[in-house]
């Protein structure tokens, strides 16, 4: 399969993440994505692209007009406002306040995110926005036939609600994508998310939606960011009522007990029968990584590609966490090469 890549994630090099009550180097990081493009080209995967160009119209079909304003014009409204750090929020909208967009940007950074750590600097808009078109890019490969394609997206999407950024996710490509193939025709699209964190914007995103099924296995958000969304008896609303699956697992989690849930959403998915399904692939799962917290061994990304691929839908995978940057080269691709393994 193709693998759609841009050089332009590097303009997202932040020095700072909120963590611990320090700021530490920040765990998504440029490197990460340079070592998947290596294991690409190491494994002959198959060709690298770089993105087309499709503008902002696919992104303003998901988000807010106001939110991508607000993204493009951060940094300058930080730094004109003489702040001497990177972009970070310190105050939201809690319980009993107003939610309501204010107009200084230490209001409005709060109004526009639900989390702390993902720090904003001068060229995060360039490559959330990159990354946007790369997922697009892979997007307009698989709708024109290709049976599947990988968009190495960094900064990934799957935390970016239509109006929030938030564990380091800005514009939510794997939403973005659904979109657009729903846009060109499609009439169900299925999103299955294994990273290890609950895929809270695009739940968000679809909620109220029967035109696609959002599935996500990830850590119990009583113990695992993002704590506030991702709980199994969040099923959908209105039209959208049962079209949303979340499987939570606790700390410790193997890939045995983690592959069960795995066979429910292949089989919720077979139900559904969408035209194309985009997996939202980290590999955050992996039992080295630094933040979270289940069992996964390398040789199981290959299990779950293999599966993936017995669905026997046109699929699209669009990257997402992963901080074991060791790893997350050999275990984002042996997802990739193991559903290629299963023609
Ligand atoms: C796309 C994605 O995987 N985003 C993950 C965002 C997680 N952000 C905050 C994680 C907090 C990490 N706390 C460290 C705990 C180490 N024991
Ligand atoms: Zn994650």
């Amino acid at each position: 399969m193709k693998t759609v890549f841009s050089p332009l994630h590097h303009r997202r090099t932040v020095k700072s993440e909120l963590d611990g009550g320090i700021l530490v180097d920040p765990y998504e990081k440029p490197s990460r994505a340079e070592t998947i493009l290596a294991r690409v080209i190491h494994q002959k995967l198959g060709d690298v692209i770089e993105p087309e160009e499709f503008g902002l119209d696919p992104i303003l079909r998901i988000h807010g007009a106001d939110y991508v304003d607000f993204l493009k014009q951060c940094w300058d409204e930080w730094t004109a406002a003489g702040k001497p750090g990177e972009a970070i929020p310190a105050i939201w909208a809690g319980r009993g306040m107003r939610h309501r967009e204010p107009k200084d940007i230490d209001g409005r950074l709060g109004y526009f995110s639900f989390s702390a750590e993902s720090s904003i600097t001068e060229g995060t808009w360039d490559a959330a926005y990159a990354s946007a078109q790369v997922a697009l890019t892979a997007q307009k490969r698989v709708a024109s036939g290709d049976r599947a394609a990988f968009a190495l997206c960094r900064p990934p999407g799957h935390h970016a609600a239509s109006d929030m950024y938030g564990g380091y996710c800005f514009f939510n490509n794997a939403a973005i994508s659904a979109q657009a193939f729903l846009d060109q025709g499609a009439r169900r699209v299925a999103i299955l998310d294994v990273d290890f964190h609950h895929g809270n914007g695009t739940q968000s995103i679809f909620y109220d939606r029967d035109d696609v099924l959002t599935i996500s296995l990830h850590g119990d958000p009583d113990f695992a960011f993002p704590h506030f969304l991702g709980f199994e008896e969040e099923t959908g609303e209105g039209a959208g009522e049962g079209y949303n699956l979340n499987i939570p697992y606790p700390p410790n989690t193997p890939f045995s007990v983690w592959q069960e849930g795995l066979e429910r959403a292949c089989r919720e998915i077979e139900r559904y029968a969408p035209d194309a399904v985009i997996v939202a692939l980290g590999v955050d799962t992996f039992e080295g990584d630094p933040i979270s917290f289940f069992k996964l061994t390398s040789a199981d990304y290959l299990t779950m590609g293999q599966r993936i691929a017995s669905l026997n839908l046109p699929t699209l995978f669009t990257m997402e966490g992963g901080y074991d940057v060791d790893a997350i080269g050999i275990n984002a691709v042996n997802v990739l090469e193991g559903f290629e393994s299963n023609q």
